[in-house]
């Protein structure tokens, strides 16, 4: 039956939609995979409460400046700890107990978490995260926000790095929260890209925006333009370019917040390399991956350069870094194409 055939006029509420939780979207995908184990569901459910509890960290966080004691300390008299900490803190507790999880790797950690190594016949997932993307936006109350990316544990071998290693285009899901006036959830298993809003009075998560398409174009770039002058000679072609056709500019500062802003309004986000940081600067595996599955998900493109997809690039260590361009199809053909 269709999800949304008991929506009749019958009952007067033409154009009204169910109400679908996160919960039950999961639980929905699970019923569609008919040897699923509930392991990756329950993965998921342990994302979502971590960007429950990192949101209400959050929204404390210029008051636990103010409450805490000079010295770093809150009125519990314990050390008090930057958000990065604590949000990184926050998923690796929520994750811990998942059965489903063998490996957690963190932008935080130098080193990944083995939760479980054995190979045991089960179907195990490797979680990497960037806890709190854009946290220097916090001192300012701007935007901050979450990023995850799921792949499946190889089963063959026993070493860390081979389940870890993979390329984007194996990963089996990816989101991410965004913490700004209201705290939302994007998400792709690979079948489309879908939206919840946490509603703080039910503590729940709710779908407002199912398989998302970024607009194919639209005249605006996201990029840090305080670095021009050290971008490789193209990227300042297309700025002058873009500059002349009436481009606007939008820079959130926070990944996730300029992400989020391209996917539902269109334009090109770019993170190129710069003299002080010649890759690039955004991690390939907890921020460009994650990004890159959910835009292409969304009908739009994520490279490195020209032809080449940041999905297909081949990682060498689980903190390396990346050039990347990223959003609507038209928009990064521009950008491209001056490269
Ligand atoms: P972070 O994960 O340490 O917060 O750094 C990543 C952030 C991105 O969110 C953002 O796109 C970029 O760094 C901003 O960098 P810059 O200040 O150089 O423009
Ligand atoms: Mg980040």
């Amino acid at each position: 039956m269709n999800a949304n055939a008991d929506n009749s006029s019958s009952t007067g509420d033409v154009g009204r939609r169910n109400i679908v939780t996160l919960q039950s979207h999961i639980l929905e995908e699970q019923l569609r995979q008919p040897h699923a184990t509930g392991m990756f569901s329950w993965i998921l459910s342990a994302l979502s409460i971590s960007a429950k509890m990192i949101a209400a960290s959050v929204r404390r966080a210029r008051l636990e400046d103010v409450l805490g004691s000079v010295g770093g300390h809150n009125v519990q008299g314990e050390q008090q700890q930057k958000l990065d900490v604590i949000a990184n803190d926050i998923l690796l507790r929520n994750l811990g107990n998942r059965q489903g999880v063998a490996i957690v790797a963190s932008e935080e950690n130098e080193e990944p978490v083995i939760l479980r190594a054995q190979n045991d016949g089960e179907t195990r997932y490797c979680v990497m995260f960037d806890p709190l993307d854009g946290s220097s936006n916090l001192d300012v109350c701007g935007a901050v926000g979450t990023i995850f990316s799921i792949l499946r544990k190889d089963r063959r071998s026993a070493r860390v790095e081979d389940s870890l290693l993979q390329p984007g285009s194996q990963q089996v899901a990816a989101g991410y929260v965004l913490y700004g006036p209201s705290t939302v959830l994007v998400l792709t298993i690979g079948s489309g890209v879908h939206m919840f809003v946490l509603d703080p009075s039910i503590g729940a998560f709710v779908r407002v925006a199912e398989n998302l398409r970024i607009p194919q174009r639209s005249k605006s770039y996201s990029l840090n333009e305080g670095n021009r002058l050290s971008f490789p000679q193209g990227y300042q072609d297309y700025l002058h370019w873009a500059q002349q056709n009436g481009y606007s500019s939008r820079y959130a500062g926070a990944m996730v917040a300029d992400v989020h802003r391209i996917l539902l309004k269109g334009g090109v986000f770019m993170y190129p390399p710069t003299a002080k940081a010649p890759k690039g600067k955004l991690r390939l595996m907890y921020e460009a991956n994650p990004m890159g599955f959910i835009i292409e998900q969304a009908g739009g493109k994520a490279l490195t350069g020209p032809g080449a997809r940041i999905l297909d690039v081949q990682p060498i260590d689980i903190h390396q870094r990346t050039t990347v361009i990223l959003g609507s199809s038209d928009e990064v053909d521009h950008v491209v194409a001056r490269l």
